[in-house]
């Protein structure tokens, strides 16, 4: 962090600069890990300033995405990702479910509207779908997606078919996470490799549906595998549209129970960092909130994080609940994408200027006073 201290006039050069080349930053995917390396180690105030300043230019500011997530199948899954309480090798004391009915799906997802969420996100705790489960994944996608939400799945990994099947039925989204590092990546998992993970990211870009794809902070890998998790994802061909950065949830049973909880301020970095990087992308602050303080999540959000998992629970863990979301998102002022209120436009589209649109938004909370 040895570097020159800018002066406020380098900072409105470089806003300057920057919204001039606005395309030419949002397209960049040949990042070097040298570059990275330096924006992490800017000043603190250095490196939020300018991943505010360039999620302004891309992003209507205070505002977030809200996705529900639901587990369609739990638990007994053949992967030995260290992380996950789903796996079948470690023994965490959580109840296996088969797929369960579309019915149920239907329910959840009416309700997750009803309660102001815009996209809905299926999980299986599966290697890949198989057999007969993938054609009623197919239905629930559909069903989902009649009810006017956005939809998303995380089913492990596709075949090109697949994928095309998945697109056909109207998925908008695949979630499929790097984790972590190539170099780290057969520390976390053995039964597939970092290869696999590619080829299946390719298989969704093919088919035309939209990529979420991030990654966990806290098991354990080093400042550079952090790093190079986020060059991997943006030096994909296209840059990921939904960038889900998990803290690791440490549950007891998996081999990273007692992992080193990540340093705030690390985190925070790592949120900015991916902002910087890959401005176009919805930058997700997922799992892990419910071990963050308001105060770190307001950072996050300043540092670019505009996405988050909202209802109770995330697949088999606890995710703050609503009434509490509802309270942050006032107290910060922050109004949720697809609602109804008056809402602004990112400066980057228009003179610079921040602008009133009709854009449909609606706060999740009522209008009260907050002193
Ligand atoms: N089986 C599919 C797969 O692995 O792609 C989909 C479900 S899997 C649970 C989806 C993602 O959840 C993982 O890639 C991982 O990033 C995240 N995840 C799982 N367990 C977690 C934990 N304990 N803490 C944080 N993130 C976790
Ligand atoms: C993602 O990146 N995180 C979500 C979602 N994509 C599928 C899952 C988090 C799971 C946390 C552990 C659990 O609840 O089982
Ligand atoms: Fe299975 Fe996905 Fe959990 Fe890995 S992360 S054990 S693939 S459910």
């Amino acid at each position: 962090m040895n570097q020159a201290i800018p002066t406020e006039n380098d900072a409105r050069a470089e806003i300057e600069e920057l919204s001039a080349n606005k395309e030419s930053v949002g397209l960049k995917t040949n990042w070097k890990r040298t570059e990275l390396k330096a924006l992490y180690d800017l000043p603190m105030n250095d490196l939020l300033f300018k991943a505010q300043s360039i999620h302004r230019q891309h992003f209507v500011p205070n505002q977030v995405q809200t996705s529900t997530l639901m587990s369609i199948k739990t638990g007994a899954c053949p992967e030995d990702c260290a992380y996950c309480p789903q796996s079948g090798h470690h023994n965490t004391g959580l109840s296996k479910e088969q797929l369960v009915a579309l019915d149920t799906v239907i329910q959840s997802a009416a309700k997750a509207k009803q309660a102001g969420a815009t996209r809905f996100c299926m999980g299986a705790a599966w290697r890949s779908p198989r057999g007969k489960d993938f054609p009623v994944v197919l239905e629930m996608v559909k069903e989902v997606k009649k009810l006017g939400m956005e939809t998303c799945v995380t089913l492990g990994m596709l075949s090109n078919e697949q994928a095309h099947q998945l697109k056909q039925a109207g998925l908008d989204y695949y979630n499929h996470n790097l984790d972590t590092s190539e170099e780290y990546y057969d520390q976390i998992i053995t039964t597939r490799t970092f290869g696999d993970r590619l080829e299946t990211l390719g298989h969704v870009r093919d088919a035309g549906m939209k990529v979420c794809a991030g990654g966990i902070l806290g098991m354990g890998e080093t400042l550079e595998d952090r790093l190079g998790l986020l060059q991997a994802l943006a030096n994909l061909p296209e840059h990921p549209q939904s960038v889900p950065i998990n803290q690791l949830i440490a549950v007891k049973g998996t081999p990273l129970e007692d992992a080193k909880a990540v340093d705030s301020l690390e985190f925070i970095r790592m949120i900015a960092v991916a902002r910087i990087i890959m401005p176009e992308s919805y930058v997700r602050l997922s799992a892990g909130r419910e071990n963050m303080s308001d105060e770190m999540q307001a950072m996050c959000f300043f540092a670019g994080a505009n996405s988050v998992f909202y209802g109770d629970k995330l697949l088999t863990t606890d995710n703050p609940d609503t009434d509490h979301d509802k309270l942050l998102f006032e107290r910060l002022g922050i109004t949720v994408e697809g609602s109804e209120a008056v809402q602004q436009e990112p400066s980057g589209s228009s003179n610079g200027q921040p602008k009133e649109t009709n854009k449909p938004a609606k706060k999740l909370y009522h209008n009260a006073a907050v002193a």
